[in-house]
């Protein structure tokens, strides 16, 4: 196994005078910590300091490389770019839902790219063939299409931290196709949960107009694996703290500093995505309704400081404390202020004696990946340090709110919803409390930080290594093979499908003529003495001769319904008295539902109808296709037809007709004893299926989806093989 290499905007390191590096242990270092892996991984990032702060960069690089940290500089201006610009201006209020906040600009959108190049640039140079890297979040969403362009064989995973928005938002990015190739240059790509991963697939389907499954799909000859990885908490660490044997001492401070009061506790990074103002409203709601409450609650509100010196946070910290004084101004006593406003972070130890002591924690983002406060606060819950168990009060909008469904969830923006949790918390008797906290502590403690690598981890091992993968690479070898047969005197026979085998699919059908070079390329191969070669469609027999026809290839039109000898003369049928009365009746329904699908349209064929949905909305026209097809199945049960749903069609077409017929029969026909066919979709299954006596049978599938082939492929490999094989026969 290669190395692993952790990518991220920031580096887990602290820079020290003589420019060495020290590991700090936040977030995604603790995460891996706990993960038990066989090799300490290699860091690439930003060092957390602009260039120009630097005395001697170079000298800080070459000692960090040493202590396995290898710096990403950024100059200042490439930071305003790239990391205060397009990363924290335009893509996270946009990912969050917060689209009046997001600002567009295209300079910034040329830094960001470039930052991407400089990171794959500097990956390209520490990285070895094999290697996995694994890259995280939204800074770096061009990365894992860079990496991919040096095919370094890598195993790219990519994890995105923030929630992914509906397409509905994500579309309107001027960048949004790049960006969506960008990450899907990775073999692996995780989200905290399935609605992300769900709007990811969206977006690929509504921007690129590409259809993916569940678990992933096949993109330029490669699998890309979706995937859905929670993250956890850094439970060993705060595990660590408390039970450090000076740990009670701790909560003993505070618990004095308490005196008494019931502490409702919200710890969050100072940013406008966690909602503070409406849960200062909230606040204020439930203050004015409980009058009786008052002077017992005390509200701390932990605010570590985030991207100082930006307007935006720097307004939201006035407000924030303006509101805490006017809330405390208003309802405060001499003796008590209702809210403690903490503008500072705590070490852990003091931040674990909040968790542990807090009667309810306020958890309440707008949207929020995942929030792992909410988390933490539950696994700092223990019975030796609190008389009374905590409640968690959580955001629905929070990524966490799916694991943690025994939390009081609320709306944030509902400020009644929220100040009537905060009673209801405060009233839920002890053995209710229990419960629920032991529902979610026994999981969120398995489901760690370390787990959470490990799961990301395993998924991405199981990338078939290039070597391994069956792609282009591995289709030259057979080219050669079947060259040396012909050579040696045997008769090749090459059936190949049209669209999306030998031509990539358009939003017209009738665009999707052959591109300069395959005209030549099937007349080259005709030429040869003991190679015949058909292209089998599912096409009309006008389109296919006006395009293909005179080249010397046989053309089979309409799923094998009928053909054209060599390209030229007279079409004949193979099989002239095939039954083709149920076409009334079906086409009456299909007509019927096109007038129902915007977009949609019905083809006729001598033995076949066909509803096209292409132009149609993707996931309408997808909805509509399932449904006709149930329809279409129960309609044909006692008709002589097939129902086969193809690349954006619904197809009818005669039983008596297929693919695999009329490949059967051209075989014989030409006694050939070497055939290779090739296809993309269903109908072309016929034919992979097929299991000619006499005749040494290859079969290659383009493209995702099941199949009985023994090759797969892209279009541009089949095309690299067609021409390789050529290349070979001349030589
Ligand atoms: C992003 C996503 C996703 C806070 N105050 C102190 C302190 N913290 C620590 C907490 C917690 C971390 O900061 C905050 O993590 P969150 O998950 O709540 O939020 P983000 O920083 O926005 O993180 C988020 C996360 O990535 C992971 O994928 O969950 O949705 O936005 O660990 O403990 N730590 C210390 N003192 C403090 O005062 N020591």
């Amino acid at each position: 196994m290669g190395k692993l290499i952790m990518v991220s905007n920031r580096l887990p390191v602290k820079i020290e005078a003589d420019g060495t590096a020290t590991r700090t242990t936040g977030g995604l270092a603790s995460a891996l910590e706990g993960a038990n892996l066989e090799t300490e991984p290699t860091w690439v990032g930003w060092p957390g300091q602009a260039t120009e702060e630097f005395e001697d960069p170079e000298a800080i690089n070459a000692a960090m490389r040493k202590s396995g940290v290898v710096p990403v500089f950024l100059t200042r201006a490439e930071m305003d770019g790239f990391y205060e610009g397009y990363s924290n201006s335009t893509l996270w209020p946009l990912l969050h839902y917060m689209i009046e906040r997001a600002r567009f600009s295209h300079d910034w959108w040329e830094v960001y790219r470039a930052v991407n190049q400089k990171f794959a640039d500097i990956i390209m140079e520490v990285a070895d063939d094999g290697d996995q890297v694994w890259i995280h979040d939204y800074h770096l969403f061009l990365l894992p299409s860079m990496l991919r362009g040096h095919n370094k064989g890598l195993k790219v995973g990519f994890f995105l931290h923030t929630p992914f928005c509906t397409s509905e938002i994500f579309r309107v990015l001027p960048d949004r196709v790049e960006l969506l190739k960008g990450v899907l240059g990775a073999d692996v790509i995780g989200f905290h949960t399935y609605n992300y991963l769900r709007h990811f697939r969206s977006s690929i389907l509504r921007v690129l107009g590409w259809e993916t499954d569940m678990e992933g799909f096949w993109h330029n000859g490669r699998e890309v694996h979706l995937g859905v990885y929670p993250i956890g908490h850094n439970h060993a660490g705060f595990e660590r703290v408390m039970t450090d044997p000076g740990f009670p001492k701790v909560i003993a401070k505070h618990t004095v500093d308490l005196a008494g009061k019931r502490l409702i506790l919200s710890v969050e990074r100072l940013d406008y995505t966690k909602g503070l103002p409406a849960k200062l409203a909230a606040m204020r709601r439930f203050l004015e309704m409980h009058p009786e409450k008052r002077e017992e609650v005390l509200f701390v509100l932990i605010a570590v400081p985030s991207r100082q010196g930006v307007a935006e946070y720097d307004e939201l910290t006035e407000e924030v404390q303006r509101e805490v004084g006017a809330i405390n101004g208003q309802f405060g006593t001499l003796g008590h202020a209702p809210i403690q406003f903490l503008h500072r972070g705590f070490p852990i130890e003091e931040l674990s004696a909040f968790y542990a002591l807090a009667e309810v924690c306020l958890v309440t983002p707008l949207r929020d990946g995942m929030n792992l406060v909410a988390k933490e606060f539950l696994d700092c819950q223990r019975a030796e340090f609190s008389k009374r168990p905590g409640v968690l009060i959580l955001s629905e909008f929070a990524g966490a709110a799916q694991e943690l469904s025994h939390s009081i969830q609320v709306n944030p923006y509902d400020v009644d919803d929220v100040a009537n949790a905060l009673n209801r918390a405060l009233d839920m008797p002890d053995e209710e409390r229990r419960n629920r906290i032991d529902m979610m502590q026994a999981r969120l403690r398995k489901q760690d930080s370390a787990a959470w690598t490990r799961l990301f981890l395993k998924d991405l091992d199981k990338v078939p290594r290039r070597e391994e993968r069956v792609t282009i690479v591995e289709l030259k070898p057979l080219a050669a093979q079947l060259a040396k047969k012909v050579k040696s005197g045997e008769k090749l026979a090459l059936f190949l499908d049209y669209d999306g085998t030998l031509r990539g699919f358009v939003d017209v059908p009738d665009h999707a003529v052959p591109d300069i070079d395959l005209p030549r390329l099937i007349r080259d191969l005709a030429d040869f003495g003991n190679v015949k070669i058909a292209v089998v469609s599912g096409r009309p027999s006008t389109f296919l001769e006006q395009h293909l026809g005179g080249l010397g290839a046989t053309l089979v039109g309409e799923h094998g319904y009928r053909w054209l000898d060599g390209g030229k003369g007279e079409w004949a049928l193979f099989n002239p008295h095939v039954n083709t009365e149920w076409k009334h009746s079906i086409r009456e329904h299909l007509d019927q539902v096109s007038l129902l699908t915007p977009g949609t349209h019905v083809e006729e064929k001598q033995s076949a109808l066909v509803w096209h949905y292409r132009k149609a909305d993707p996931e309408f026209g997808a909805w509509r296709a399932r449904a006709l097809l149930d329809e279409l199945m129960a309609m044909a049960a006692n008709l002589p037809v097939t129902v086969h749903h193809g690349q954006k069609i619904v197809e009818v077409s005669s039983l008596q007709v297929s693919k695999g017929a009329a490949v059967d029969y051209l075989m014989k026909d030409w006694g050939c004893t070497v055939a290779l066919v090739a296809g993309d979709d269903q109908t072309d299954e016929t034919m992979i299926a097929l299991e000619p006596v006499g005749v040494e049978f290859f079969t290659v599938k383009i493209g995702s989806g099941s199949t009985r082939a023994g090759y797969r492929t892209d279009i541009t490999g089949l095309r690299i093989f067609l021409e390789k094989l050529r290349d070979e026969l001349r030589h």
